[in-house]
């Protein structure tokens, strides 16, 4: 495995209900490594660009008016297998299919308010970066456990 990078994304229902902590707990304690971070009312703009390849679908309209009623917290996490962990982490798409110990599964009830974004593949975590970060927003640190975390 490689060390890559994942975009998170806690929408506005997940800000609302007080979820942040936990859920920067979560990918925390993994031993993923927060390397950018902040709070904005995303434009329908980015909304529409993010999720472009789901423009054609019944529920795109829906899905860009509840994350555009803000604020969310955009994120960058760091580790080995992110995407793919992260997802774990994550859940399914609908809150119901989620395994219980997951973000959805834990707090969630309803596919059209279920808490968090994930990129699903490597080349989509990149774009979403690119997306809703600038360069200079993505801190380079060293993170002390990381002899502790990795072998
Ligand atoms: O990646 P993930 O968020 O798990 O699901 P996507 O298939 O990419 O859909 C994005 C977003 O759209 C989902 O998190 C909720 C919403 N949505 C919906 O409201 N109704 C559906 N039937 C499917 C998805
Ligand atoms: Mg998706």
């Amino acid at each position: 495995f490689i060390i890559s990078l994942l975009f998170i994304m806690i929408k506005p229902d997940g800000v609302q209900r007080g979820l942040c902590g936990v859920i920067i707990k979560r990918f925390e304690r993994k031993g993923y490594k927060l390397i950018g971070l902040k709070m904005l009312n995303p434009t329908e703009e980015i909304l529409k660009e993010h999720y472009k390849d789901l423009a054609d679908k019944p529920f795109f309209k829906k899905l860009v008016n509840y994350i555009s009623q803000g604020p969310v917290i955009a994120m960058v996490w760091e580790g080995v297998d992110i995407v793919k962990q992260g997802r774990r982490i994550i859940g399914e798409t609908n809150p119901l299919d989620s395994a219980v110990g997951t973000i959805r599964g834990d707090f969630g009830l309803e596919v059209g308010r279920n808490i968090i974004h994930g990129s699903d593949s490597v080349a989509s975590a990149n774009r979403e970066i690119n997306l809703w970060f600038k360069a200079d927003e993505l801190i380079q640190w060293k993170n002390h456990s990381t002899e502790w975390i990795y072998e």
